[in-house]
């Protein structure tokens, strides 16, 4: 069995019920999410084992994290409970852009955040097939992208989704320069998009991307172009995989769910190109819901709407 380790912080996710903005919104649907737990249960989901090392806070929204990743099959024993509160963030849907979703953090100085090199544990990162982060955990902390530079120093195989968030960083040049320094340390497979390759990089088009990602030594990149669908390169191999239309209620957590399924398929010796398939619909079946990970399908659903559509 594949064994993943992901490094990243655990949020509860506060769902706006109604469309339109948050200000007169009232009611709000709680959801455990944060992008490396929603890969770790999408990896879960096709046949991985995943160990989230992370922090949450030592209050009922960090115990209400611990027990729905238990529940997913996620291994919690290197989740750690800290004394700062668990992070929060809301989800203001289908406003200013209808099919959108704004996301707005209350993390600062968050127990996610405090993640460090010390909750890094050299005998499981030596003994996972994989390590996986995000630019989310570069972003929130000095200690937390530390940790990832440690994990990715000793890691055998390695994933990484640049997830640039704007309001993460104090400008994107900071951001470029991180994602360049993680990339520099080495990394397998690339999950990004063409407005995350345009601050890294300059450049947004598929081939040009690959081009410059391959010289900087990633080996597999899966391009995520939104409603278009998605792309893999591996050396000479190109594939593409059209995105279904599907009704959107929130399209957080979607590029999770590619990036989970995608990487537990690939590690595990699947064909690229079925990898992408399975990774795509599994992405499509996550914006139908509020919520980024309960609709992320097993293999079998997954294979239920690829004959569906
Ligand atoms: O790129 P995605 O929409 O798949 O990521 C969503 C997650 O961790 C969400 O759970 C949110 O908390 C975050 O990304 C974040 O910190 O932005
Ligand atoms: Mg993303």
């Amino acid at each position: 069995m594949t064994w993943i380790a992901a490094l990243g912080e655990p949020l509860i996710e506060l769902n706006a019920l109604t469309r339109g903005p948050l200000r007169y919104v009232q009611f709000f649907e709680k959801h455990v999410a944060g992008s490396e737990a929603n890969f770790c249960i999408a990896a879960v989901m096709f046949g991985a084992r995943c160990s989230l090392v992370a922090r949450v806070g030592d209050d009922e929204f960090g115990r209400n994290v611990v027990e729905y990743l238990r529940g997913r099959g996620v291994d919690v024993s290197h989740i750690k409970f800290d004394n700062a509160p668990t992070g929060v963030f809301f989800v203001q849907r289908h406003y200013p852009v209808p099919g959108r979703s704004v996301m707005f953090y209350y993390r600062r100085g968050s127990a996610g955040s405090r993640l460090s090199p010390v909750d890094v544990d050299e005998a499981l990162i030596k003994a996972v097939d994989a390590v996986h982060s995000t630019g989310i955990t570069l972003a929130i902390s000095d200690s937390a992208r530390e940790a990832v530079h440690k994990a990715f120093e000793i890691a055998k195989r390695t994933t990484f989704d640049t997830n640039i968030r704007p309001a993460l960083w104090r400008n994107l040049e900071e951001a470029r320069v991180a994602v360049l320094d993680v990339l520099r340390r080495g990394v397998e497979v690339l999950i990004t998009d063409p407005d995350d390759t345009e601050v890294v990089l300059g450049v947004r088009e598929p081939e040009e991307a690959y081009r410059r990602y391959r010289e900087l030594g990633v080996e597999v990149l899966l391009y995520k172009m939104g409603a278009r669908g998605a792309y893999v390169f591996r050396g000479d191999e190109k594939y593409f995989k059209p995105a279904y239309s599907v009704p959107v209620e929130d399209p957080t957590g979607a590029g999770d769910a590619m990036a989970g399924v995608f990487t537990a398929m690939y590690l595990s010796g699947a064909e690229l190109e079925k990898a992408l398939a399975y990774a795509v619909a599994s992405s499509a079946l996550v914006v139908t819901v509020r919520g980024d990970n309960e609709a992320v399908p097993d293999v079998k659903d997954a294979e239920a709407l690829l004959r569906a559509l």
